[in-house]
């Protein structure tokens, strides 16, 4: 017996090759099953055990994980920036909650602006991210509402959660972008 997900997700992977950033992002595989979930993401590496400056990206399907497809260029992405995996006991569990999370379908009525995650292991810190669909401000409540969800999906370990819209993030100087709202 085959338990259907509400979506289909694709898993795409970053590895960096010194090639133009959008060619190093590839389409592993695609699931709309629970068990077919659970094959896939035992069959690979926890983010702890990945190579530096790789990405696992889970997006609804047909939706690619980049600023510019036309579900992002409007949408940002509550952050979660966390010491480098392999000394963080947490990031592996926060990475499986917060994928279980979204193809489960928990944003109630805000599951619909959830695009996909991502996480970057990186040596200067691991960062897990939800991507939404709707950055404006006008939209403060929904996004803050999602914050929320995230927050209790982490559990209490009452990590910052940043809020970041795609524009800013892909124009900021230095590390940072200036975070729209913060949890
Ligand atoms: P990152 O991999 O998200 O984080 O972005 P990092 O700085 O911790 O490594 C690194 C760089 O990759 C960005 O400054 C961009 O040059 C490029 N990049 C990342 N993303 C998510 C995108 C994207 O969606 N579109 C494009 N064109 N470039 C991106």
């Amino acid at each position: 017996v085959r338990h259907p997900l509400e979506n289909k997700w694709t898993l795409w992977f970053y590895e960096n090759k010194n090639k133009n950033w959008e060619d190093n992002v590839h389409e592993v595989a695609s699931f709309d099953t629970v068990e077919d979930f659970w094959c896939l993401f035992n069959h690979i590496k926890p983010p702890s055990q990945l190579s530096m400056n790789c990405d696992y990206n889970y997006f609804k399907n047909g939706i690619k994980p980049m600023w510019e497809d036309p579900s992002n260029t409007k949408g940002g992405r509550w952050l979660l920036q966390l010491p480098a995996a392999k000394s963080n006991p947490y990031v592996d569990e926060y990475w499986k909650n917060i994928i279980m999370s979204i193809i489960g379908e928990v944003y109630n009525e805000q599951s619909h602006e959830i695009n996909g995650a991502i996480v970057n292991v990186r040596g200067k810190g691991t960062k897990i991210a939800v991507w939404t669909n709707n950055a404006s401000k006008d939209n403060a409540e929904n996004i803050l509402a999602i914050g929320k969800k995230i927050r209790e999906i982490l559990g209490s370990q009452n990590e910052k959660l940043v809020y970041e819209s795609h524009t800013d993030t892909a124009t900021k100087v230095g590390s940072f972008a200036k975070p729209a709202f913060v949890l």
